[in-house]
């Protein structure tokens, strides 16, 4: 687990910019929450700041998604292409190329790692990232506002993953 962290979420950073890095527990099996992590082409599914998202290739590295974003937020779309996708080790990262939004040169590196959480099979999950400081933002801001949003992120992939867990157990009790 050091080495992975070590490789995966240890970043170069310019003096421009900042990063951070935001980790959840999540009461579902690794392969569950994977099964959710994994899918390039439909992040919706637990960021919820995502309205639509349509995907240009065919979901391996090198895939581009243009992702809009429901209103009220500072921003309104984003072009996103995928830097990694590792079926086996449960990592998936993406960078920023372009949008309407202050983010410039976003990437992200999200891995997932199997644990035990009171006997139950369950994930943690771990998320780092980079971002340029926008101009007439600190650091601090910039870390905030983007926190902010990871987290809120990691917790709806908690509810949406333990959900399925639950309706999984409720199809096993009444087989
Ligand atoms: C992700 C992470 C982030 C997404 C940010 C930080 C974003 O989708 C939102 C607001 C912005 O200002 C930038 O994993 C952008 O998606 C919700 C549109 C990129």
């Amino acid at each position: 687990l050091q080495s992975l962290i070590w490789r995966y979420h240890t970043h170069l950073i310019d003096a421009n910019q900042c990063c951070s890095i935001v980790t959840q527990a999540i009461c579902a099996p690794v392969d569950l929450v994977w099964s959710v992590v994994r899918r390039f082409d439909n992040p919706q599914a637990y960021k919820h700041f995502i309205k639509r998202c349509s995907m240009n290739g065919d979901g391996r590295v090198g895939s581009t998604r243009e992702v809009e974003v429901v209103s009220g937020l500072p921003a309104a779309s984003s072009t996103e292409r995928l830097e990694i996708l590792d079926e086996e080790r449960h990592i998936i990262g993406f960078r920023i190329l372009g949008g309407q939004h202050r983010l410039r040169n976003y990437h992200s590196v999200t891995t997932l790692h199997p644990a035990e959480l009171n006997g139950n099979l369950s994930t943690i999950v771990i998320e780092s990232y980079v971002v340029d400081i926008p101009e007439g933002n600190t650091m601090d801001d910039t870390r905030a506002f983007v926190d902010t949003i990871v987290k809120y992120n990691l917790s709806s992939l908690a509810r949406v993953s333990e959900l399925q867990v639950r309706c999984k157990n409720e199809g096993n009790a009444s087989d």
